[in-house]
């Protein structure tokens, strides 16, 4: 009786269970205007104007710059793009709970006629770890958007178009009253593509460029060559891509570099190359294959390892490579790599052994860190470095403005190892985008200086500078990159610049969930290919 009793129970749950969710319709019906990031402050009033593209314009009321000039160019193409959502749906009727905004309705403010921009001070020609990104928008009869910086004045111009929603069944584009004032909870926001694994094309990275634009992340961190290509076209060392790159076509020319590197910094969007040493360079030694160690296996020679840090050659090599590329990539920082070292290879070779006795080595971490230091030296006074994380687990004598990446532990462990060593540090362990099971709540459920016990109040938590999705490119390239990391890196992006988050709860899920299926809609409709969210749902005026 009690199991039928049980039986019975269950049935009904099932059956009630898949009454609600079987609504018809969208899940989660999109927000309208919402800006993600979600903004600091931000006050929305009922009152809301229409968009009429052929009168509105951006007006320059402080000082200007190219920067400036081309954002105004994108963002007007921008508007007028959303517009023409208009006139191709102003056939339709009305569906979905669309309701009916009326021009004689009290709230109605007319059409709004201009945005004024203030910036105050001069721009910058590089977007920089230190750069300042907070800005001031109001919308009102008297529009204006104020910052100090050109940063601030791109992110503030960004957040004005998303403020735009389509209504009265997509027939007209309106904007809310709206007073904000923003800026980010951490100052390094990044995604990590790598262009090893697979190539990806000039054309797919400003795309790319364009989806972090719209997410206001900051940096684009360039794990440009590993072990399995070499697509860094250099000067100095041409046989490195003509012997290293998978095609010949499969390469990034020193004018395919300027033009993402410019296309970035037009975005307020850093460019930080990646040539990780002394692991991962397998495909360096095609062209050079003396600066790679051989590896023994029972006294003979089984193939090629990690770089040979034995070899002046090696060092040659670096310098002169190192210095081309810091000519090319404007940034203050470089990522000089040094994770997943094969020490066992360096262990097999009996001339390294040698090596490492007569300067008195006995652990092959040892012989890392003497590496690492020596590269460091290379760098010399132009770029300061960002290492992965074993490169401090080795005990590297790290200069004090060197920034760890932490990549292996989810927990905050590592993170207030590097802490407690006073360095700064980037977190990635939570964010690699690689785990198909890393869906965007999983994602967003993390927060790096949140991470840390209370207890330890000596840490400065502002030395966690932010952290970055990581898009590993095993099996990623020009056909999914796009869909894997939009929208998941959204929640990322979020998390990076928006004020702490409330624990979850039903309704800031829904919340969220609504928020996030207006924003993947938005990219789609500026043409970002994000996958979508929520499970069922529809996106109108995609591109
Ligand atoms: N390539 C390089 C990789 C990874 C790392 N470095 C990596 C390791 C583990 C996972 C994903 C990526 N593919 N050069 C580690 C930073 Cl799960």
């Amino acid at each position: 009786m009690l199991r039928l009793i049980l039986i019975f129970n269950i049935v009904c749950i099932f059956f009630v269970a898949s009454l609600t969710i079987s609504k018809p319709g969208p899940q989660y019906p999109p927000t309208k205007g919402e800006v993600w990031p979600k903004p600091q402050q931000q006050i929305k009033e009922q009152t809301y104007f229409k968009l009429s593209p052929s009168v509105f314009k951006f007006t320059e009321k402080g000082k200007s710059c190219e920067i400036l000039t081309n954002a105004i160019e994108r963002y007007t193409a921008v508007l007028r793009s959303t517009h023409h959502i208009v006139w191709r749906h102003s056939k339709k009727t009305l569906k979905h709970a669309e309701t009916r905004i009326l021009d004689t309705n009290p709230d109605y403010k007319g059409t709004l006629e201009e945005l004024q921009i203030n910036l105050s001070r001069p721009c910058e020609a590089y977007p920089h770890m230190d750069m300042d990104e907070k800005y001031s928008l109001n919308v009102s009869a008297v529009s204006s958007l104020t910052s100090d910086s050109i940063w601030g004045i791109l992110r503030g111009m960004e957040t004005f178009a998303q403020l735009f929603y389509l209504s009265n069944g997509y027939k007209d584009v309106l904007i809310n009253s709206t007073q904000i004032v923003d800026f980010p909870r951490y100052p390094y926001r990044g995604l990590l593509i790598d262009t090893s694994r697979h190539y990806l094309s000039v054309a797919n990275i400003l795309k790319t460029l364009d989806a972090m634009e719209m997410n206001k992340m900051n940096v684009l961190h360039w794990h440009i060559v590993d072990d399995q290509s070499f697509p860094y076209q250099s000067e100095k060392f041409p046989q490195l891509s003509e012997q290293g790159a998978y095609d010949p076509s499969m390469v990034y020319t020193k004018a395919n570099i300027n033009k993402i590197v410019k296309y970035a910094r037009d975005r307020g969007i850093r460019v930080l190359p990646e040539f990780d040493v002394p692991g991962h360079t397998r495909s360096w030694g095609i062209a050079y294959p003396g600066i790679l160690t051989q590896c023994y296996e029972y006294g003979k020679v089984v193939g090629l390892g990690p770089m040979d840090p034995t070899q002046n050659m090696t060092y040659k090599l670096i310098g002169d490579l190192f210095r081309e590329v810091q000519d090319l990539f404007p940034d203050k920082y470089f990522h000089l790599g040094g994770d997943e070292v094969a020490l066992n290879c360096w262990r097999s070779n009996p001339d390294i052994l040698n090596f490492m006795a007569r300067n008195n080595m006995t652990r092959t971490s040892e012989l890392h860190a003497y590496f690492m230091t020596k590269v460091l030296r290379l760098l010399g006074q132009k770029s300061k470095p960002i290492v992965w994380q074993e490169v401090f687990y080795n005990g590297v004598a790290l200069p004090s403005d060197a920034i760890i990446q932490v990549w292996k532990t989810i927990g905050p462990q590592d993170m207030i190892a590097a802490l407690k060593a006073n360095h700064k540090v980037i977190y990635s362990a939570s964010w690699y985008l690689d785990y198909l099971s890393n869906g965007w709540h999983k994602l967003y459920k993390v927060d790096p200086r949140q991470m840390i016990p209370k207890r330890y109040k000596e840490l400065d938590l502002n030395k966690i500078l932010g952290g970055e999705a990581c898009m590993w490119g095993e099996v990623v390239d020009d056909r999914n990159l796009i869909s894997r990391v939009w929208p998941r890196s959204s929640a990322v992006a979020e998390k990076l610049w928006s004020a702490e988050s409330p624990r979850y709860n039903n309704s800031i899920t829904k919340e969220l969930n609504c928020r996030m299926e207006e924003h993947t809609c938005r990219m789609n409709r500026r043409g970002v290919h994000a996958q979508p969210p929520n499970g069922p749902g529809f996106c109108v005026g995609a591109i």
